[in-house]
């Protein structure tokens, strides 16, 4: 018996449209055995308002979270940079909460704090200008408003104004800052910060009594935090989590497009 109490990941990208991605997520969190998934962002490649929930690969994945929390796991979802629009929508459908300002987590009195890591990226001052405003109200209730295609268009835009203007920072400018998981962890009261975004694992001390864990992207090896009941946490592949017992994996059903 696992006595794990969540398991956290992110930076999955899956596509809405759907594709073997989307296939093999469904499929591993059909038999997952955790009580608790957190998922830090990035869940979908992008999510430019409800309409995206009608797209078959969305649905398959609204489904299968659906028939997670069905199961009794609690999933909590944390919107990233690219699927920041997820809102009441997503819930109704899934039967997972949504927590915008990231989650914290109190477990034998350690206190952990998930984000999904792009608020940490404090000296991309065009970045944060950015957010700051495809996230105000007036932006995302437009987007419910848009039709489909002009959502996609506008979605593929921006993903290639933000490739251009990230290819041209440079590296020091885009990373996630040190001061900023402090500040984030203190504010919180968490010894252990739990953040995606960067897609590449690494495990940080950036003040005394703060362990700071970066996320392997979906498919790393280590790509999920295990936490304890204990206060304790490792980090592993989510192929290596145990699978629900009892025969054969909860049955997803299929979207039609
Ligand atoms: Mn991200």
């Amino acid at each position: 018996m696992s006595s794990a109490i969540a398991h956290v990941f992110g930076d999955l990208h899956l596509d809405p449209a759907g594709g073997a991605e989307v296939e093999a997520f469904c499929a591993w969190l059909g038999s997952v055995d955790s009580p608790r998934l957190v998922i830090l962002g990035d869940l979908f490649e992008a999510w430019f308002g409800p309409r995206t929930a009608s797209l078959p690969g969305a649905r398959q994945v609204l489904a299968s979270l659906l028939a997670a929390t069905a199961r009794g796991i609690a999933v909590e979802v944390i919107p990233g940079n690219r699927d920041f629009l997820l809102g009441a929508g997503f819930e109704a459908r899934t039967g997972a909460t949504l927590h915008a300002g990231g989650r914290t987590l109190e477990v034998a009195s350690q206190r952990t704090l998930i984000l999904h890591g792009d608020e940490l990226c404090t000296r991309d001052r065009g970045y944060l200008r950015l957010r700051s405003v495809l996230r105000s109200p007036l932006v995302v209730r437009l987007a419910a408003l848009l039709p489909r295609w002009a959502g996609a268009a506008v979605a593929a835009r921006l993903r290639r104004a933000s490739v251009q203007a990230v290819a041209a920072k440079p590296a020091e400018e885009k990373a996630m800052q040190p001061e900023a998981a402090v500040a984030a962890a203190q504010r919180a009261g968490a010894g252990l910060l739990i953040v995606g975004h960067a897609h590449e694992f690494a495990l940080r001390t950036p003040a005394p009594g703060l362990e700071w864990v970066v996320l392997d992207g979906w498919g790393g090896d280590r790509d999920v935090v295990e936490l304890s009941g204990d206060g304790t946490w490792t980090a592993v592949a989510h192929g290596d989590l145990p699978r629900s017992s009892g025969g054969s994996p909860t049955q997803v059903s299929r979207a039609r497009s």
